[in-house]
């Protein structure tokens, strides 16, 4: 039997071939696993659980049908979709976990996360972060019209792609928006684990580094934008695979 993993599919009506995919993903492969983690920027964007979207209803039918039929679903919010609540993931089946988890998968611990938090060197974004991780922001912030949280989400969006293009025009937008190696090496040590999944960085590998003098592996998800991209975990090992249309 089988985990499977996935992050970054950043679903919302201009996609709807993703959404499909992500359809077809539950319904076949999915629907034989031992779980489905799900870590982070399920959905483009998220502005509370009342958000009417179609992206937001097909994702809920599916997922419920997923965890009816005996398949236990976790979420760890993402950057995107971090105001995710407790009403969707009672309409979708699905288990919200805390950012990191720790996790043992066939008898390996194994740290989970969305990745954000290892981009320390993104100053302006882990900002931005702890801002809008607040619980008062958020409660503060949902009170709103629904109108008045999508033009904020909007607004972020195109402050994140200025923010971006910004990074571009000094060349530091590769390292920048990556982890921070430091931040890496220090989050092994901290939990004494060897193995961390992540998603965020759209950077999909598997890196293999020492830290502590023990053999670490980090195995980064891919997004969901020219294909899909699943990890199959089992008792054998692993394997990181695109997902074609
Ligand atoms: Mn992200």
């Amino acid at each position: 039997m089988t985990t499977l993993f996935i992050s970054d599919l950043h679903l919302d009506a201009e996609r709807p071939q993703i959404t499909e995919l992500f359809g077809r993903f539950i319904r076949s492969e999915a629907h034989g696993a031992d779980a489905l983690y799900i870590l982070g920027d399920l959905f483009e964007a998220w502005v509370g659980d009342d958000d009417p979207s179609e992206a937001g209803a097909v994702v809920a039918h599916e997922l419920h049908s997923l965890q009816a039929s005996g398949v236990p679903t976790f979420f760890i919010r993402g950057n995107r979709d971090f105001l995710l609540g407790d009403a969707f993931a009672r309409r979708a089946g699905i288990t919200i976990l805390p950012d990191p988890a720790v996790v043992v998968l066939y008898g390996q611990p194994t740290l989970i996360m969305h990745g954000d938090t290892l981009c320390t060197d993104d100053l302006a974004y882990q900002q931005f972060r702890t801002q809008t991780r607040n619980p008062q922001w958020q409660a503060q912030f949902l009170s709103q019209p629904l109108a008045v949280r999508v033009a904020f989400a909007q607004q972020a969006r195109a402050a994140s792609k200025a923010h971006q293009s910004g990074l571009k025009q000094q060349g530091t937008m590769e390292s920048i928006t990556d982890v921070a190696p430091a931040t890496v090496e220090s989050t092994f040590s901290r939990y004494g684990l060897d193995r961390i999944i992540h998603g965020h960085t759209h950077r999909p590998a598997v890196h293999e580094l020492h830290v502590d003098g023990r053999a670490c592996e980090r195995i980064v998800l891919g997004d969901w934008y020219d294909q899909g991209s699943v990890l199959r975990v089992d008792r054998n090992g692993f394997e990181l695979r695109g997902l074609p249309l």
